[in-house]
């Protein structure tokens, strides 16, 4: 196997054994066959395009939710994998007796399978070092990966009954790129910009499917203890999913608690509802294996981040959407479905209550229409000097013991700025008692990963409060936590969005060569991280 996507990845260079996550070599292999299939069906949707006729919903819903499978934690199920490349190796075979035209098809749109057997000698030679061109290599997976986190968005929004054909389309375009090998590296480069526009719109359908079907997230104190019945603890970042559990659990006696990614649904009204949402339970999805544990009731996964559970609490897991583990119940159901989730209620009253591992309440829901409502607030302590300036720390958190950094980062920043974020990183820092400015928390949380599009929303109107032109004039710095692909996809948008000298740690992505990386660093101002306190001179200097 060779899998760099993570920033967990083998000694930063690749994970050739077995992953750092937990996927073994079998699963990998067919995780880099549905890749290449996914790409061969996207050759043949593109050329379809091309000629004018139409790709269904189905289709376009199929390939985005091939790649979100193979996304870093989602799915160690070989046998689901397996079953998703036989219907796509299907559909493909349905295409491409429609296309007019296959000359110069590429043969990934031809190659096809009955038998499984042959699966695993495909996919040796079409994964990542199949592309021989270490930049090539680089350029091509940073557009792949990207992808996948754009994909993993756009299934949430399709999941509300949301699709953009456009962001599709490009989708399935530029994957198929990615099998070119006449493609310069110049643009590949262009693609890899192109990936971050369809990144801010694949960011903005969701937005707009989120708040949309469940209101704009609001301020929020969430409760981080525990009731006294029994309870299923959803994770993950599909807001349907939460939808259909809070539905089916209420007047059941189960209480339902959000955890990591899940969090930001307490920020919703149309969740707050619900009596029977009692919180938050525990912190980001590496500590899962200590916290799972303690929850004492069943534990639902509705995407990444699985760590391979431990027998004891096993049989407590269920996964549904793009998630899967060997050996733990999968609900089905697809787009437009409802769910049924009576197996979980039902295990649920058989299991004690949560042990409590907490208490108190953390604050949240500083999505763009919050933070507009108080802009007035916000400007007139930006004016005034009261804030001198905001870090964007938003994110992913990790298992790595360098990520103890953002704490660190956090504690020792200047008590006169206010930390913007976004994604699973946060759980680095806001349970630290860092308070407030005249009323505004020194760490505003906007949601989910995919929430950073509100940051940047956020960013954008105060370009327009203060009349400037450049969206790095305002006083905004970047010191951004990455870990899987999702968070790909955030970078890419924000680089398209133009914003500059961005720093990403805890370590560079493995997958970016030397020279893509220059290129990154010579246009972008992209940087690693150094110590907390010689990060601190460069960001504030002797402020
Ligand atoms: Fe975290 Fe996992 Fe949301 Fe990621 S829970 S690491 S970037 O899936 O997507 O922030
Ligand atoms: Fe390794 Fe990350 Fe790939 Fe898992 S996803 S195999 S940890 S690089």
């Amino acid at each position: 196997m060779f899998c760099y996507q993570c920033q967990e990845t083998a000694g930063c260079k690749g994970c050739t054994q077995m992953g750092v996550c937990g996927k073994n070599p079998e699963v990998a292999a067919m995780q880099d066959l549905l890749v290449y299939v996914t790409k061969g069906l996207s050759a043949v949707t593109t050329r379809l395009r091309a000629e004018g006729k139409k790709v269904s919903q189905d289709v376009n819903h199929m390939a985005t939710l091939n790649l979100f499978i193979t996304i870093t934690n989602a799915n160690f199920d070989e046998e689901a994998i397996i079953k998703r490349i036989f219907a796509t190796l299907e559909k493909k075979r349905e295409l491409l007796k429609e296309v007019s035209d296959t000359s110069s098809l590429h043969e990934a749109a031809f190659w096809d399978s009955n038998d499984r057997s042959e699966f695993a000698h495909k996919a040796a030679v079409v994964g990542v070092l199949a592309t021989e061109n270490e930049d090539v290599r680089s350029l091509r997976e940073l557009v792949i990966y990207g992808l996948k986190g754009l994909s993993a968005y756009s299934k949430h929004a399709n999941a509300l009954l949301q699709d953009n054909e456009d962001v599709d389309a490009f989708l399935q375009r530029a994957l198929a790129y990615t099998l070119d090998d006449s493609l310069t590296v110049d643009e590949l480069v262009a693609l890899v910009l192109e990936t971050g526009k369809f990144g801010v719109d694949g960011m903005a359908l969701l937005d707009k499917a989120n708040t949309t079907a469940y209101g704009n997230p609001e301020i929020t104190k969430v409760n981080i203890g525990v009731g006294t019945r029994p309870g299923i603890l959803i994770s993950g970042h599909d807001l349907r999913d939460m939808e259909m559990l809070l539905k089916q659990t209420e007047g059941t006696g189960v209480d339902v608690y959000t955890h990591s990614e899940m969090l930001p649904a307490n920020y919703y009204p149309a969740f707050k509802k619900y009596s029977h949402f009692v919180g938050n339970y525990g912190n980001a999805w590496w500590k899962q294996k200590e916290e799972f544990e303690s929850f004492n009731g069943p534990i639902l996964m509705t995407t990444n981040c699985i760590v391979p559970p431990k027998d004891s609490y096993k049989d407590r897991i269920y996964t549904t959407g793009s998630a899967g583990f060997p050996g733990c119940k999968h609900i089905a159901g697809d787009i437009g479905q409802e769910k049924d989730f009576s197996e979980i209620i039902e295990h649920a009253k058989r299991c004690a209550p949560p042990t409590e591992i907490e208490t108190g309440e953390i604050i949240g829901g500083f999505a763009h229409n919050q933070v507009f409502a108080l802009a007035d607030k916000v400007v007139d302590a930006v004016k005034s000097g009261a804030i001198k300036k905001f870090i964007v720390m938003g994110g992913c958190d990790g298992r790595a013991k360098s990520r103890n950094y953002y704490t660190d980062f956090a504690k020792a920043l200047p008590k006169d700025t206010v930390i913007l974020t976004a994604g699973c990183a946060k759980f680095k820092y806001n349970k630290l008692p860092l308070g407030d400015i005249g009323g505004i928390p020194r760490v505003l949380d906007a949601g989910q990963c995919n929430d950073s599009y509100s940051l940047a929303v956020i960013a954008l109107k105060l370009k327009e409060i203060f009349g400037l032109d450049d969206i790095n004039d305002l006083p905004i710095v970047y010191n951004i936590a990455w870990y899987e692909q999702k968070a790909v996809i955030v970078l890419l948008a924000l680089l398209y969005l133009g914003v500059k000298n961005i720093h990403l740690g805890p370590t560079l992505p493995a997958f970016l060569s030397p020279n893509v990386a220059k290129v990154l660093v010579e246009n972008f101002g992209i940087a690693g991280i150094g110590t907390v306190e010689d990060d601190l001179k460069l960001f504030f200097g002797d402020d």
